[in-house]
C-alpha cells in the first residue's frame, strides 16, 4: 500500500467536498498542499494579499451560497487573512480557511513564523482547529464544512502544522470514510402554534411589513418569499447585503418610503436577519414603537437574543417557514392592506422627479448622477459590489439589485477595501455575470493591486472609482468641527479658495430620475463605515471626470466639450 502525505489529503479532500476554486498567496508549509490541489484540478486564485483572498472566498461564498475556500502560509500569511474572515463572521459566510504553521514538533522553540494561529483566529471564526494527526485530515476537513455551512453560516479556520502536512501514512491507515460526506443542513420547519400565532398577527394587522435578510439567500428561499410577498400582499424591505431576492423593482417593493414604512407599520416580520444596527435594531424612534414584532430566525440563541423584544418568536429556516405560511395564509389577505400598499404608492410617486434632475449644470458630476450612469447601464442580474462610505450610502439608495445575492456591499463590520476583491471572487464564481465594482478613491487603494489578480487570472470586471479627494467628502471644508483629521489623497477637491458647491447640493441629491430606489430619505441612517445619519453625511461635491460606461473611457474634465 502506497504512502500518502498530509498535502495530498487536503487536496483529495477538497476535491470531494466540491471545491472547485481557492485563493491564496503560496508560501511554506503549504506550498505542497497548494500544488496537489491543482494537480486535483483545483483552480488556484493566487491574490495580492492574503486579505483579498480571505475577502474574494467570502463573495465567491456568498454569489454561489456556497463555501469559500483560502489558504495561506503560515505566520503574517495566515494572520492577514484575519479582517476577511472576521468580515465574513459579521456577515455569516461559509468561508473555509487553511493555513500552513510552523511544526508541532517545534513549538515553543521560537522556529520560523511561529505563532499560536488557533489562538489568534478564535475570536474572528465561528470555529478553529488545529489537526494535529495526518490521519485525521478527511474528518477535520469534512467538519469545518459542516461548520462551516449549517445553520447560520460563518467561517472556519483550520491549522495545518508543517510536520502534519508532510507526515506520511500508509493509505489504508487514513479514514477515507469522511472524505467528501455530503454537508447535512437543518432545514427545520416552525412548530405549527408558531404559524398560527403568526398568522393570526396578520389577520389583526393593517400596516405590515417584512424586513428580511440574508438568511433567505443562505435557505435559497428567494422563490418562496415572493411567493409569499405576492399571495400576503406585504410589502418587504431587505437589508443592504440581502437585497435582489425579490427584485428591487417589485410592486410590493417601495424603496424610497422605507422610513415611512418602518415608522407606521403596525406588524414588523423579521426574515432571517439579525435585529442588529442595520435595520436600527427594529427598534424605535425608527420602527413603530407599538408594532407587534414577528420574527423567523434559524438560530434559537440568536433569536432569545433579540435586540428588542419579540412577539412572536419563529425557529426554523426561512424557506421552510415560508412554505409554511403559503399554505397558511388565505387568498383574501391583500385585500386587507391595499389602503397601506396605496398609502406607501402614493408617497412613493410624490418622490418622484423629472429624468435627468441629478445631472450637473456646474461641470461637476453629483455622486449620484455617477450612480445614475451605473444604474443605466448595468444588466438585471449585474453582480454590483459598492465599497466606501459617501458612495455606498448614494449607491445603496439609487442602484437597483434585481438578482438574489448579487448585490454586495462594505457590509455589517463596514470594512473599507472589500470592493475589488469582492469583485474578482464574484467574477470567478460567475464568469458569465457582469461585475461592476463601485469603489471609494480611498477604499480603492486598500486593495487596489488585487485588479492585477484580475488581470492575471483573465477576470474582467469594470472597477468605477468615485473622486472625492480621498477618504469620505469633507463635509464643510477645513476647519469645520465634522471634517475631522481626513487627509486628502490626491488635489481633486478644493477645500481652500475655488469653487465650492454650495450646500443645497445635498438636497438636490434628493432630485432624482423615476425608478426603483432613488431618493435618499431625511433621517436615514448610513450603512457605511461610520453608520452616521444621512442628513449629517458630508456634502458630496467635486467628481472630476467624466465617466463613459460604454467604452470604459475616463476622460479628463478639460478634455469635455
Ligand atoms: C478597514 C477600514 N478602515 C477604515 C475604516 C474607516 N472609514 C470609514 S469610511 C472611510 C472613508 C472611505 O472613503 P472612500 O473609500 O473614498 O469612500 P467615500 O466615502 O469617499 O465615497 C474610512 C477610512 C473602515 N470602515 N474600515
Ligand atoms: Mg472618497
Amino acid at each position: 500500500m502506497a504512502d500518502v502525505t498530509g498535502n495530498e489529503i487536503i487536496a483529495r479532500c477538497l476535491k470531494a467536498q466540491g471545491v472547485k476554486d481557492a485563493f491564496f498567496i503560496m508560501g511554506g508549509p503549504m506550498l505542497d498542499a497548494e500544488s496537489c490541489c491543482i494537480k486535483e484540478g483545483i483552480r488556484l486564485i493566487d491574490t495580492r494579499h492574503e486579505q483579498g483572498a480571505a475577502y474574494m472566498a467570502q463573495a465567491y461564498s456568498r454569489v454561489t451560497q456556497g463555501p469559500g475556500v483560502c489558504m495561506a502560509a503560515s505566520g503574517p500569511a495566515t494572520l492577514n487573512l484575519g479582517t476577511g474572515l472576521a468580515n465574513a463572521l459579521i456577515d455569516c459566510c461559509p468561508v473555509v480557511a487553511l493555513g500552513g504553521s510552523s511544526p508541532i514538533s517545534q513549538f515553543g522553540r521560537q522556529v520560523f513564523q511561529e505563532i499560536d494561529q488557533v489562538k489568534a483566529m478564535e475570536g474572528w471564526v465561528k470555529y478553529a482547529d488545529r489537526v494535529n494527526n495526518v490521519k485525521r485530515i478527511p474528518q477535520q476537513v469534512n467538519f469545518a464544512f459542516q461548520k462551516a455551512l449549517n445553520g447560520k453560516p460563518g467561517p472556519v479556520y483550520l491549522d495545518f502544522p508543517g510536520d502534519v502536512l508532510y507526515a506520511k501514512t500508509p493509505e489504508d491507515q487514513v479514514d477515507w470514510s469522511y472524505m467528501g460526506r455530503p454537508i447535512v443542513k437543518a432545514r427545520p420547519y416552525a412548530e405549527p402554534q408558531a404559524i398560527n400565532a403568526l398568522v393570526d398577527a396578520i389577520k389583526s394587522a393593517k400596516r405590515p411589513i417584512i424586513c428580511s435578510g440574508g438568511g433567505v439567500l443562505w435557505s435559497h428561499a428567494w422563490d418562496e418569499m415572493k411567493a409569499f410577498v405576492e399571495k400576503a400582499g406585504i410589502p418587504f424591505y431587505t437589508t443592504p447585503q440581502g437585497r435582489g431576492v425579490v427584485p428591487d423593482d417589485h410592486p410590493l417593493s417601495y424603496l424610497t418610503m422605507r422610513s415611512t414604512a418602518f415608522r407606521d407599520a403596525d406588524l414588523i416580520i423579521v426574515l432571517g436577519t439579525r435585529m442588529n444596527y442595520v435595520i436600527a435594531h427594529a427598534a424605535p424612534p425608527r420602527f413603530n414603537e407599538k408594532a407587534k414584532i414577528a420574527r423567523i430566525e434559524i438560530d434559537s440563541e440568536e433569536l432569545g437574543m433579540s435586540a428588542r423584544n419579540v412577539d412572536i418568536p419563529v425557529v426554523g429556516d426561512c424557506k421552510s417557514v415560508l412554505q409554511q405560511l403559503l399554505d397558511a395564509v388565505d387568498a383574501k389577505t391583500p385585500e386587507r392592506f391595499a389602503d397601506w400598499r396605496k398609502t406607501l404608492a402614493d408617497g412613493e410617486a410624490s418622490k418622484r422627479t423629472s429624468i435627468g434632475a441629478n445631472y450637473p449644470t456646474d461641470g461637476d458630476i453629483h455622486p449620484l448622477r455617477l450612480c445614475e450612469e451605473i444604474k443605466n447601464f448595468q444588466k438585471r442580474d449585474t453582480i454590483l459590489c459598492v465599497d466606501g462610505q459617501e458612495i455606498l450610502n448614494f449607491g445603496r439608495q439609487s442602484i437597483p439589485t434585481f438578482t438574489p445575492g448579487h448585490r454586495l456591499n462594505s457590509g455589517p463590520f463596514g470594512t473599507m477595501g472589500v470592493g475589488l476583491p469582492f469583485a474578482v471572487g464574484a467574477k470567478a464564481a460567475k464568469p458569465d455575470k457582469q461585475v461592476i465594482c463601485l469603489h471609494g478613491d480611498g477604499s480603492f487603494g486598500q486593495n487596489a493591486m488585487e485588479l492585477d489578480t484580475a488581470v492575471r487570472h483573465k477576470l474582467p470586471l469594470m472597477c468605477i472609482v468615485s473622486l472625492n479627494g480621498g477618504w469620505t467628502a469633507d463635509p464643510e471644508g477645513p476647519g469645520s468641527q465634522q471634517a475631522g483629521p481626513r487627509p486628502r489623497l490626491h488635489p481633486l477637491r478644493h477645500h481652500g479658495p475655488g469653487p465650492r458647491r454650495p450646500r443645497r447640493v445635498c438636497r438636490e441629491a434628493g432630485r432624482h430620475p423615476p425608478g426603483p430606489g432613488a431618493r435618499p430619505e431625511k433621517g436615514r441612517r448610513g450603512h457605511g463605515g461610520a453608520g452616521q445619519r444621512q442628513d449629517r453625511l458630508p456634502r458630496p461635491r467635486h467628481h472630476r471626470a467624466l465617466l463613459e460606461l460604454r467604452n470604459l473611457s475616463l476622460t479628463a474634465p478639460a478634455a469635455r466639450s
